[in-house]
């Protein structure tokens, strides 16, 4: 209100027309249409901002699950190029050797406009945990002394032999203190399963888990098996003449179990390996990498390869 307004006309009747009351009027009016102006525009300002950053927000992700499609594709087509390598392989070869598949193993192949990397590992070249017990549920006890003999070469507990043993066989009589305490009684699903079996910790676990699978028919791949496994096959193989294995197959990939007789030091204690040993894979763990500026696919599977054929035997996405 203005204070210095005076009426014009002092006898002016209540309610009769005032021209200073008429200016106050207009100028408050004109404040608060200013203000609802301003709060409208705020509003709409807002409103515009939240619009474009949730178009904005919106295109990219649409952006990224476009670009992380294209690269699941082409993770797959590595992966599929690798079984396939593989596969031309095991045709053409009596033997499975790292050398064969190096031009594809952890190298970069550039697929479209992408890059993926497969990894290839043979899981004939590890430790079969399901082949300690037979189908019958009796004991492998062979298998049984060879995976004694990796726990002990790579100084775990040995007891862990037993537990697993039990985790497995159908019966529910103990080898070892508390080793059938809800235990499984069935074949293992998968490696991780060990961290359910009693006693086997994750330090253990995470020592012994590069050398074992749950795959594959028992048999030990000697081109490709690391020096732990080749000394569980045998007391006969200490650390040395794993090596001089390793040493040999370099240079000439062992085409028929027998010729691992040709090693120095197994020329007789070879011979205990027949039935137990091959020199050709057929399960193999592949992980395709595919990958574009930050977004990655990754693929991870196991494949048993016969002939031109791939059973999938594990599959997973991420
Ligand atoms: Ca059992």
């Amino acid at each position: 209100m203005n204070n210095k307004c005076k009426p014009q006309n002092e006898n002016a009747k209540p309610g009769s027309f005032n021209a200073c009351n008429v200016q106050v009027s207009l100028s408050d009016s004109g404040g608060m249409a200013l203000i609802i102006t301003l709060v409208i525009l705020t509003l709409l300002t807002a409103l515009v901002v939240e619009f474009a950053y949730g178009v904005y927000i919106n295109t990219n992700a649409l952006n990224n699950w476009q670009e992380s499609q294209r690269l699941s594709l082409t993770a797959r087509s590595a992966l599929r190029l690798a079984s396939g390598v593989i596969s031309g392989n095991i045709d053409n070869y009596s033997y499975t050797h790292p050398d064969l598949l190096k031009d594809y193993n952890g190298r970069a192949l550039a697929l479209s406009r992408d890059i993926a990397t497969v990894y290839i590992e043979d899981e004939s070249a590890k430790f079969n945990l399901n082949s300690l017990v037979y189908p019958n549920g009796m004991l492998n006890k062979s298998a049984y002394d060879s995976f004694v003999r990796l726990l002990t070469d790579l100084r775990l507990d040995p007891d862990i032999a037993p537990r697993v043993a039990d985790w497995i066989d159908p019966d529910a009589e103990e080898k070892t203190a508390g080793s059938e305490l809800k235990a499984k009684n069935g074949y293992l699903d998968s490696v991780d399963e060990l961290l359910l079996v009693r006693g086997i910790d994750r330090a253990s676990y995470d020592r012994v888990a590069p050398y074992v699978t749950i795959y594959g028919n028992g048999l030990v791949n000697v081109n490709c098996a690391d020096v732990p496994v080749l000394m569980s096959l045998s007391e006969s193989i200490d650390k040395e003449t794993a090596e001089r294995i390793v040493s040999y197959r370099e240079n000439t990939p062992f085409e028929r179990p027998e010729n691992i007789l040709k090693v120095a030091g197994l020329e007789t204690a070879g011979a205990s390996l027949m039935g137990r040993i091959t020199v050709k894979g057929t399960v193999f763990h592949i992980t395709s990498v595919a990958q574009a500026g930050p977004i990655k696919r990754v693929i991870e599977s196991v494949l048993e390869i016969s002939g031109r054929a791939g059973i999938v035997k594990y599959w997973r996405e991420i």
